[in-house]
């Protein structure tokens, strides 16, 4: 802002040798002398005086005449809408879509069939369980909705980061929720499926238990909203111009490669930090490391479809990456943060019935009861049905139509007539048969169609082979945190009969599953019998299933601390950030005092960060840079110690100049492995690049797992 323009008073507050003068008031004066700068109220009357209410003499009662005050307090009565139902705690960020290789022998939708094509894009990633003001780090599913402003209307895709879901029918989503919100006699627990009511909920419910195997993994911990991936879970119908129509699953897996955290650095970071995950996109975007993820769709035909060993409009399933690949159609790039949060992240509404032509449904049943809920939801949300005239949810595209009025209508809609069809407004909007929504013309079913039932059908019953399929599939390492998130959450349940049933279902999922978790919670012989409706069966298992299978050696997008001591070697550190650079990895500085350290070199180094507010738990590696001095007050402090404990037993590359008395103070110096790598010359921090690149020392976890034992 050039200096003339800025309100007269902001200048000593810019001003580092600045000197504040009070008022009577308390506040210290910033005045406009021309309009620009002027406050006004609603009406646009200019404020004089935004520190005082209107009184009867300066000491006396304050007075009803005094209009900005009480518009003032109406407008600050009225901030909060009601949060949403699930998912009201998100995140979200602007960006594009850009297709790459466009799929016209697919789709019709111009956004997808013209290769070059740019879609501005607004996605919103959210937990479902916790409020809006909840932390952002519990095990849950995240929501992954993005809306695509494509120039022939908008086209909301409102998935999750996990490809299957809980339940099969739309009637039973309000059961699913009201069993994982806090219990409603108690009011607990806020965010978390670690309770009675939700095992309860789910031990009745078979079909549920292959969500159940994707939640109680690390997916639901994720490390970055900016390293998940992205599904649209059902499966949709795309229709070319000839009117072909081939099923789609949707994916959107990120280019840097997908990360969790580990079980215990969630707890730890949740209360660090709550907002981790929202602070983490947004720095990102601000600083021009743009989150991006790669569109693509696994395409097959009805006949494909029906040679498959489960229904694909069972939302409880997944159809395997090594059965159908993924085409890629292009990136999705996140490159802008809202302005606003409210307007934008709160005032956003998904819908998954708002699809475009080259786009429809399926009958999935879980799918069909979704587009009535979403613009039921925005109406007592957004307190009308003209929440589509909001900026963030207006199409880009032109909007005609005859609908008028109700509440917060904005728009001005010129003209005589609101009917069609109609001689007196030959201008007016028409429907037009060439352009326009299409609905496939799907035959329905066969055999029962036409009769009216309430059934689940049979191709529905297998509800366990793919759970013991996602199992089997995952890594060593993996199947520990398994075996973990269940005994954790179970020992939460405080009705026996709940865990047992529990047990009794993971029993049919995978018996050694069932058996560590017993053993893990002291409920030996105490699983209940469950027969199921269909027996389970042995599937290949899926190698892309697993995440620490599939992570790509980088640091791109990741974070590396490094604590500092007064007297370090600054080269040494100039070093790594260099090669961090190199990476496109970011390098924050944690100094005992936010002052920052003096180098060995005299030379003062600023911090990002102070050791008390930054734990390792914040970092994808660390690295430590002591001087045999500088190091002495840190053993005395227990910050230092647990910083340096929790990255080694978080499975942590660490880089160190003169640290081993701190691994002593930890107790990890008989550990040092092969992950702990001393910075003394130049190959060394390679060394260390190669290591981190690693993302974690998975062998320390079995080695200090068998210690343990
Ligand atoms: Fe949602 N869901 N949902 N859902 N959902 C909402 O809509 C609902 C389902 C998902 O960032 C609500 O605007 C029903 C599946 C996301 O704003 C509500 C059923 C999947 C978001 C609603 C489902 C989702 C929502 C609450 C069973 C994964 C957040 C506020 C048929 C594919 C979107 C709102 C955002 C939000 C209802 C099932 C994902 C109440 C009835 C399956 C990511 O309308």
């Amino acid at each position: 802002m050039a200096k003339a323009s800025r309100p007269k008073g902001f200048d000593n507050l810019q001003d580092p040798e600045q000197h504040l003068v009070a008022s009577p008031g308390g506040a210290t004066h910033q005045t406009a002398d021309g309009a620009q700068g002027s406050l006004t109220t609603n009406q646009g009357v200019v404020v004089a005086d935004n520190q005082n209410t209107l009184k009867s003499g300066s000491r006396g009662p304050s007075l009803l005449e005094d209009f900005a005050f009480r518009e003032k307090i109406t407008d600050f009565d009225h901030e909060r809408i009601p949060e949403r139902i699930v998912h009201a705690r998100g995140s979200s960020a602007h960006g594009y879509f850009e297709v790459t290789n466009p799929i016209p022998h697919l789709t019709r939708a111009s956004f997808l069939a013209e290769k070059g094509k740019k879609t501005e894009v607004f996605a919103r990633f959210s937990t479902v369980a916790g409020g809006a003001g909840a932390g952002d780090l519990p095990r849950d599913v995240r929501g992954f909705a993005v809306k695509f402003y494509t120039d022939e209307g908008n086209f909301d895709l409102v998935g999750n980061n996990i490809p299957v879901f809980f339940i099969q029918e739309a009637i039973k989503f309000p059961d699913l929720i009201h069993s994982v919100n806090m219990e409603p006699d108690r009011g607990y627990p806020q965010d978390a499926t670690a309770h009675d009511t939700f095992w309860d909920f789910i031990s009745l419910l078979p079909e549920s238990m292959n969500m159940v195997l994707w939640i109680m993994s690390d997916r639901t911990i994720p490390r970055s909203l900016r390293m998940m991936v992205g599904f649209g879970i059902h499966t949709f119908r795309l229709v070319n111009a000839d009117g072909k129509s081939t099923f789609v699953k949707f994916h959107w897996p990120p280019t840097i490669g997908s990360a969790s955290v580990i079980w215990d650095e969630a707890a730890k970071i949740n209360s660090a930090d709550p907002d981790f995950h929202r602070r983490d996109l947004y720095k990102a975007i601000a600083k021009g490391a743009f989150p991006e993820w790669e569109f693509g769709v696994q395409a097959f035909d009805e006949e494909r479809a029906a040679s498959f060993d489960f229904d694909i409009f069972d939302a409880t399933k997944i159809m395997a990456e090594e059965v159908i690949v993924i085409e890629v159609i292009g990136p999705m790039v996140l490159d802008r943060n809202p302005v606003n949060f409210f307007a934008e992240t709160e005032q956003a509404a998904f819908h998954p019935g708002h699809v475009v032509p080259g786009i429809d449904f399926t009958d999935d049943p879980l799918l069909q009861g979704r587009p009535f809920s979403y613009a039921d939801t925005q109406i007592s949300r957004l307190g009308g049905a003209n929440f589509h005239e909001l900026p963030i949810n207006r199409p880009r595209c032109l909007m005609r139509n005859l609908q008028r009025d109700g509440m917060r209508r904005m728009d001005v809609a010129p003209g005589h007539v609101a009917y069609e069809p109609n001689s007196l407004d030959p201008s007016g909007p028409r429907e037009n048969p060439q352009r326009g929504f299409r609905t496939f013309a799907a035959q329905e079913g066969e055999g029962e169609t036409g009769q009216k039932l309430r059934l689940r059908p049979e191709s529905f019953a297998d509800h366990y082979s793919q759970a013991r399929q996602f199992y089997r599939s995952m890594s060593a390492t993996e199947q520990r945190h398994i075996q973990n998130a269940f005994a954790f959450e179970l020992s939460k349940v405080e009705t026996p009969v709940i865990r047992s049933r529990m047990l009794g279902h993971l029993a049919l999922v995978e018996e050694a599953l069932a058996q560590t978790v017993e053993t893990a919670i002291g409920m030996e012989g105490e699983r209940a019998e469950i027969t199921p409706y269909q027996a389970p069966v042995d599937l290949e298992p899926s190698p892309a299933l697993s995440l620490v299978g599939k992570a790509k050696p980088t640091l791109k997008g990741r974070k590396v601390g490094a604590l500092v001591t007064d007297g370090a070697d600054g080269d040494r550190l100039e070093a790594l950030r260099d090669a961090l650079e190199k990476e496109d990895a970011e390098l924050a500085i944690v100094a005992p005092k936010i002052g920052g350290v003096d180098l060995k070199s005299g030379k003062h180094l600023v911090a990002d960060m102070a050791l008390s507010g930054a734990p390792s738990v914040f970092f994808d590696a660390v690295a430590i840079f002591a001087s045999a001095e500088g190091i002495k007050p840190l053993l005395k402090n227990s910050t230092t110690i647990d910083w340096v404990r929790d990255a080694f037993g978080h499975l942590k590359v660490i880089g160190h100049t003169s640290a081993a008395p701190l691994f002593a103070k930890a107790s990890i110096a008989d550990d040092l492995d092969e992950g702990v790598i001393e910075l003394d010359a130049r190959a060394s921090v390679g060394q260390y690049i190669d290591a981190a690149k690693q993302q974690r020392v998975w062998a320390r976890e079995a080695r200090l797992a068998e210690s343990d034992a």
